[in-house]
């Protein structure tokens, strides 16, 4: 029997990659992002090999969330995986210079929005007494870096959201597989600073950065694993990085 992924940001990098990993193994996809075009375009790809629906909404906006989630026909809400991968990093700065509304983005994104859309979806696996969770946090979520705080503190919840899952959904059946990447080339650089692609691309240079389908084969490696086997936390570095700011470029 086919299963039902839902993931968030699939719109681009990491969670599109991993809605393409899905569907080369026949894993039915809900793909959500604020993007509908883009949706669209993702959901064109993969509807000849898996069934496929989208779902436009901002993980911030908790009405929405629930709205959306409410919206799904009952087969859709028959979902076995979760990958909370919606979020972003917003600006690059010390906190006495850093824009409150980037602080807002972040926290209400990358912590909040996974919270809600966790609140909307673990009931459905609750009543069918299995699934799996997957969390996309970061290397920023294990080490602090500097002018990087707030995103850091977004990720270190998204940790801790990961352990509290495990502890309370266990029992029930629900695996939770926490994901740490360290430098992924995806848009999350262009997002970071505003649209500047030439610092983006600076991010990436002088080494061989991690690609969306290099964290998409290991989310996919979790949750194919055996019932008996629980993979909890995954850090993903480029094979030239040591820590989360200690890259080796040439
Ligand atoms: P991208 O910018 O390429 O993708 C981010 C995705 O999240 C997009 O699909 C975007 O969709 C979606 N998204 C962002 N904010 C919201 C929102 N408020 N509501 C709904 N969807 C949202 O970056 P990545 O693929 O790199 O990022 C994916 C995850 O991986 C993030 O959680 C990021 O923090 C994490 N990560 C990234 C690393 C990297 O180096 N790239 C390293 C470690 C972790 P849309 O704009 O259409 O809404
Ligand atoms: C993205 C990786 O180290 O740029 O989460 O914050 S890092």
């Amino acid at each position: 029997m086919s299963r039902i992924a839902f993931i968030t940001g699939a719109t681009s990098g990491i969670g599109k990659a991993t809605a393409e990993a899905f569907a080369g193994v026949g894993i039915d996809l809900i793909l959500c992002g604020r993007r509908q075009e883009r949706l669209d375009e993702v959901a064109a790809e993969l509807s000849s090999k898996v069934k496929v629906t989208t779902l436009v909404f901002d993980v911030r906006d908790k009405g929405a969330v629930f709205a959306a989630v409410g919206s799904l026909p009952d087969n859709w809400k028959n979902i076995d995986i979760l990958v909370n991968n919606a979020g972003n990093a917003h600006g690059l700065g010390t906190l006495d210079e850093g824009d409150t509304d980037d602080w807002d983005a972040m926290i209400d994104g990358n912590v909040k929005g996974l919270l809600y859309v966790s609140k909307a979806i673990i009931p459905l696996l609750l009543e069918r007494g299995k699934g799996h969770i997957v969390n996309i946090s970061s290397i920023a979520g294990k080490q602090t870096y500097a002018n990087g705080a707030v995103y850091c503190a977004s990720k270190a919840a998204v940790e801790v959201i990961s352990e509290g899952m495990r502890l309370e959904l266990t029992q029930h059946g629900i695996k939770t597989t926490n994901v740490a990447p360290g430098a992924v080339e995806t848009e999350f650089s262009l997002v970071r600073f505003k649209g500047d692609e030439a610092r983006a691309e600076k991010v990436y240079q002088g080494f061989d950065p991690l690609q969306a389908g290099d964290i998409a084969d290991a989310i996919l490696y979790a949750v194919n694993a055996p019932d008996r086997v629980t993979i909890a936390d995954i850090t993903i570095l480029a094979g030239a990085q040591s820590a989360a700011t200690v890259i080796h470029r040439k």
